[in-house]
């Protein structure tokens, strides 16, 4: 780490902050598997300016360690049928990232040569960003689509209680030569981990994002984990959640948003469901048809930028640039937190 001493913030390179994380996971119990796959997509979250998904997380993993929720030294098993698409990981326990790590390549392989294939994941934890998993996909030349419940922390809209999860929705589609377009969002107005932030920072959170417990509009973070978080788009969110639980909870025989909250029991550990990627070869689809694909996708994103907007991920990919050459900033409560995990261990969660 570059100068590791109190100040207000302090600059760390991701070289550094790699070794620490992974040294704290390791000092809680997790295999080499686990440790190498959940420190990956932490300091990418760090490193690409996505703080609800970053080094925050690690307390809660920990603390889902510490409850005896996610097996640390678990090792995911490949399942494969002989010309199948569907390609089945069973995380045995352990987090999500280790089972994706295992699957991909046999996911890609197959939507290479059927045009279309869907990794399941089943029996994981599940606590991170979708965009890695998407990047994984357009590094391959594939489009891809990447789904999974939470845990009931959402009010369908029209309702008033915590039914659906935060069930983030991510896409990526590979461009040649640049970076990928891709975007990943929770299908609530916002992701849970940005109401824990703003409670810590002791923020209000802007309007619409939830209800109390008695139903009524709230901007007080406390107040909203008490109730109830709402859909991004209304019905349409409220629609586009529901599809996920049935189509990344039900239909892969795995956990709903209420289900995982009825055997976690609380919200204060990571949840433990299953996860959909879904594959798609371009060149596959447009055989035939005039045009190629990419060419074409080119033309479309010219066009919206040629309007003054901006494609999703330009922000992260451009905090990404940042952070690889000049390190990431970490607030003086956020170094001293790290020191603590990696001091304490499982012994500073509760
Ligand atoms: P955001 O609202 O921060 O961003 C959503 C997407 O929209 C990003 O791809 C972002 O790109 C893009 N975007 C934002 N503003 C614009 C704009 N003006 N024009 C074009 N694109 C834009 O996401 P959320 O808070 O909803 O989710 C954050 C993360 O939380 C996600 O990575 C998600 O996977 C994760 N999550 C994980 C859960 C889990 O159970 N594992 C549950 C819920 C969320 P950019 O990043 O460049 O700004
Ligand atoms: O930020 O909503 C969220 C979330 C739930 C589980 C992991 N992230």
């Amino acid at each position: 780490a570059e100068g590791t001493e109190m100040t207000e913030e302090t600059v760390v390179t991701l070289a550094a902050l790699k070794e620490r994380v992974e040294a704290i996971f390791r000092k809680a119990g997790l295999n080499d598997t686990q440790a190498t796959a959940i420190s990956r997509v932490i300091i990418a979250g760090e490193r690409d300016g996505c703080k609800s998904h970053g080094i925050y997380r690690i307390e809660g993993a920990l603390r889902t360690v510490k409850a005896g929720k996610v097996k640390p030294d678990a090792t995911p098993e490949l399942f494969i049928e002989e010309g199948s698409a569907i390609v089945k990981v069973n995380a045995g326990g352990g987090f999500a990232n280790a089972a994706f790590e295992l699957g991909i390549a046999e996911l890609a392989g197959r939507a290479v040569k059927l045009g279309l294939a869907a990794m399941v994941i089943n029996d994981c934890t599940h606590f991170s960003a979708l965009w890695p998993e998407v990047k994984a996909l357009t590094e391959r030349g594939l489009a891809g689509i990447v789904m999974c419940p939470s845990y009931a922390t959402v009010a369908p809209t029209g309702g008033n209680k915590p039914l659906l999860g935060t069930n983030p929705f991510a896409f990526g589609w590979p461009r040649q030569g640049g970076s990928p377009y891709v975007f990943d969002f929770a299908t609530s107005v916002a992701a849970r981990g940005e109401i824990e932030l703003h409670r810590r920072a002791g923020k209000q959170l802007p309007e619409g994002w939830a209800i109390d417990a008695d139903g009524n509009p709230t901007t007080d973070p406390e107040a909203a984990l008490a109730g109830a978080m709402l859909p991004f788009g209304g019905h349409k969110g409220s629609a586009i959640a529901t599809m996920v639980e049935l189509l990344a909870g039900i239909m892969i025989g795995d956990l709903t948003s209420p289900e995982v909250l009825d055997y976690l029991g609380t919200t204060t550990l990571a949840p433990f469901h299953g996860e959909l990627i879904l594959a798609f070869s371009p060149e596959a689809f447009a055989k035939g048809r005039p045009g190629d694909p990419f060419a074409r996708a080119e033309v479309l994103f010219e066009a919206i930028v040629g309007q003054g907007a901006r494609l999703p991920s330009q922000r992260r990919f451009a905090a990404r640039r940042t952070s690889e050459s000049e390190g990431v900033t970490l607030s003086a409560a956020e170094i001293q937190q790290l020191e603590r995990l990696l001091d304490k261990g499982l012994d500073a969660v509760s």
